[in-house]
């Protein structure tokens, strides 16, 4: 059995939202394998690894490291990995039926996740920085409001007033447009990355799609715009993922 270790919001019935996390879920639940999430609000995340000697997977502007999840405890090897990415690598080579790495294209699927957060996902922090700490309960809102303002160097509230909110929601919209004409180069019917093949590249758009579709619902007009840009091509993505996007069981969305 696999646990998988997440940060909780405070509506019980949908806890799950973060991105790096979603990265993860959705490669287990691609590869059919077993697993179950385990809760930890952020200020518990530091001493959860610090007791398992787990290795910290965030690293700051200044260089200094910090730890994060996703991190998988993995019984069969009575492994802890951390750091989506190496998660990802050791789950493909762990548990290789269903390949997210095909041979050929490590490089530039190693790559992408760079491309992405340059396109789109610089665009999309601002808008929902404000959004994610109203969903997240006490605890975890004093640690994030008191690390994010100190990082930012700004009042959470101050980061996307709502006068900014068309320009920022139009540099995200560029962003996917930039996205979209090679996938288009693909061929415009061609869901994936590479065409017709899933990769994690896919999962990477899907699971920060997925940050925004959880973080703000999906009846903003926020979210259906993403679904519709680019003639339907995210929205295509996303409906193709619903079958993998479950916490723990297939029941459980
Ligand atoms: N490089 C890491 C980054 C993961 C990350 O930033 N996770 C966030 C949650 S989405 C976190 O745990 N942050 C802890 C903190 O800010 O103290 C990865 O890809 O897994």
């Amino acid at each position: 059995m696999i646990i998988l270790y997440d940060i909780p919001t405070s509506v019980s019935e949908s806890r799950d939202w973060s991105p790096n996390v979603w990265k993860i879920r959705l490669v287990l639940n691609y590869k059919g394998l077993p697993h179950k999430t385990q809760w930890v609000d952020y200020p518990d995340i530091h001493d959860l690894c610090q007791a398992r000697g787990i290795p910290p997977g965030g690293r700051k502007p200044d260089g200094s490291s910090f730890h994060t999840v996703p991190i998988i405890y993995d019984s069969k090897t009575l492994c802890y990995v951390s750091d989506s990415l190496q998660v990802a690598q050791y789950l493909e080579s762990m548990y290789p039926n269903r390949s997210l790495f095909p041979v050929g294209l490590n490089a530039a699927i190693l790559s992408f996740e760079d491309l992405w957060l340059d396109k789109v996902l610089r665009h999309l922090f601002p808008l929902m920085i404000l959004p994610v700490y109203l969903k997240l309960p006490p605890a975890s809102q004093k640690y994030f409001r008191t690390t994010r303002e100190l990082r930012y160097k700004k009042k959470l509230e101050d980061l996307a007033p709502l006068q900014e909110h068309p320009r920022l929601w139009d540099q995200v919209r560029r962003g996917l447009d930039s996205m979209s004409r090679p996938m288009d180069a693909n061929g415009k019917e061609k869901l994936f990355w590479f065409g017709n093949k899933i990769t994690y590249a896919d999962v990477v758009m899907v699971a920060w799609l997925l940050w925004v579709k959880r973080t703000l619902g999906t009846e903003t007009s926020e979210w259906r715009n993403i679904l519709s840009w680019n003639n339907g091509r995210w929205g295509k993505l996303m409906r193709h993922f619903e079958q993998w996007e479950f916490v723990d069981n297939p029941s459980r969305l």
